[in-house]
This record gives structure tokens, sequence and C-alpha cells, in this order.
């Protein structure tokens, strides 16, 4: 079952993925590999006190995951790829000069069937607070043009995903958002949860993705099969940064 983890830079899939794999917190996701000890010491920079980012001259950077996730009665492995995908990648000359790592990038993605896209929040649904710079946001326009490449690279790239989880990572910093709260109305209890997957989806998509339903019509409407469907994660909360692999885990063959 193979999944690509993918988003561009800064979005946080390093952070996520650490957090993923941090022992002391799992309910129902598990990384079984890499070891969190290997990838703290990959990814951690100690000194900076922050995830190392990929290198300016490493566009893409290739790390797998193997991820457990425990249903009621049943346990699901999930194979990850990770890809980080800035912005340069999209364009033809840079798929020109670096033939190898595209291809490699584009059979990965034609063989998963699974994707967790991992996107920012926009500037103007971010908390005006002291502390936070809303300048180091990209506007709601750059963000929703920025899903133009997304739907061709799904429509084009992925002829066999049946499912996209589209995470909007940083919910701690979205205005009207107590993080607490909304894992509670949207934690995933295998008897007894508050919201089912579309109840969910409904929920995060009306909030936050209304400027990308074309997109995401255009998405479902063209691809028989596929599902899209809308979440929100914080490195700062544990039920919410597991609830797209657990979605994945549940639904995909
Ligand atoms: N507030 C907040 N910051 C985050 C979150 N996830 C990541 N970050 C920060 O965003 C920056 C980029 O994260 P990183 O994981 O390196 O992004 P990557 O390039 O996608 O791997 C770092 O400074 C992280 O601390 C989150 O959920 N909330
Ligand atoms: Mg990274």
């Amino acid at each position: 079952m193979g999944v690509i983890y993918i988003g561009d830079r800064e979005t946080g899939k390093t952070s996520l993925a650490l957090e993923l794999a941090n022992p002391s917190s799992n309910n129902y996701v598990k990384v079984l590999s890499p070891p969190y000890s290997q990838l703290k010491a990959l990814l951690w920079d100690d000194v900076a006190g922050r995830t190392r980012g990929t290198s300016g001259d490493q566009a893409t950077y290739n790390e797998t995951l193997e991820i457990e996730v425990f249903l009621s009665t049943r346990r699901k492995t999930i194979y990850t790829d990770w890809i980080d995908t800035p912005g340069e990648i999209w364009r033809a000359s840079w798929q020109k000069n670096n033939p190898d790592k595209w291809a490699n990038f584009v059979e990965t993605a034609h063989s998963s069937q699974g994707v967790i896209l991992v996107v920012p929040p926009y500037r103007e649904i971010i908390r005006q607070d002291m502390g936070i710079n809303s300048d180091d946001f990209i506007t709601q326009q750059q963000w929703v043009r920025r899903f133009d490449n997304w739907v061709d690279f799904f429509r084009y790239k992925c002829p066999n995903v049946k499912h996209i989880a589209l995470c909007l990572n940083k919910a701690d910093l979205l205005q009207g958002i107590d993080l607490k709260q909304e894992a509670q109305k949207l934690a995933f209890h295998p008897h007894s949860s508050r919201m089912n997957w579309n109840q969910r989806n409904d929920y995060i998509f009306k909030r936050f993705f209304r400027p990308v339903r074309s997109h995401i019509a255009q998405l479902n409407q063209y691809t028989s099969g596929l599902t899209v469907r809308c979440f929100i994660t914080s490195i700062y909360n544990r039920d919410l940064l597991e609830l797209p692999w657990i979605y994945l885990g549940i639904y995909l063959k």
C-alpha cells in the first residue's frame, strides 16, 4: 500500500513526521521505521533548535517511512515515500535539467494509491497575535494558484491515487481555532467518534478550503474513484496529526 507524503518546503512535513514518530504519544498511529532516534538525529538540528531544511541544491529529498495504523481489530502498514516539492520542480526547465530526479518523482507518484499533501495556512486566516508575522505566509491568492499545479499533478501523474488527504498544517496559528476543542470534535475513536469522515471533511472544507472548491470539484469530476478529504494538522496536537494517516489506514486497500 503506497502513499506519497508531499508538500512544499517549510510547510511542516519534517516536523509532522518527527512528531508522528515520537513514541511517547502515539494513539493509533506508529512509525515503524526509521526508528525515532534515527529520524531525530537525521532531521533535527540541535544547534538551531529546529528541523533541518532541505538544502537549496537538493530540490527533492527522498525518505521512506513505514507507518502502522492500529484499528480496533486490525493493523495496517502504510509504506510512504516522502518528497519535498519546492516550486521549481514544476518548471519544465527544472524537469529537463534534473531528468533523474523528475523521473523518480513521477514514477513514485504513478504507483501511489494515497497522497498526504501538506499545505501551509494562507495569510488571511492566520491569527493576529504577538510573535506571529503574517508576512511569513503566502496570500490566499497565491495559495489558490498553487493548487493549479496540484490539480494537474494529481490528474496527470497520479492515475492510481484513490485517496488524497489535504492537510492544512500549522493549525495552531489559525484565527478562531482552539486546538484542543477542535481535536475533541474531530478526533478518531474506534467506537465513539463524534464525527464520521464525511462530517470531518465538510467541517474543515467549509472553514478553510472553500477558496479551492473548484479545484477539488475538478479532481472529483475528472478522476473517477478518487476521494479528496480535508484535514487540519499541527505538531502541537497528536489527535489531529494522526487523523489523515488513520483515514488512509482505513480506506486504502
Ligand atoms: N506553529 C507551527 N509551526 C510548525 C508546525 N509544523 C512545522 N512548523 C514549523 O515550520 C517550519 C518548517 O517546518 P519543517 O518541518 O522543516 O518543514 P518541511 O520543509 O516541510 O519539512 C519549522 O520552523 C517548524 O517548526 C506546526 O504545526 N505549527
Ligand atoms: Mg523537510
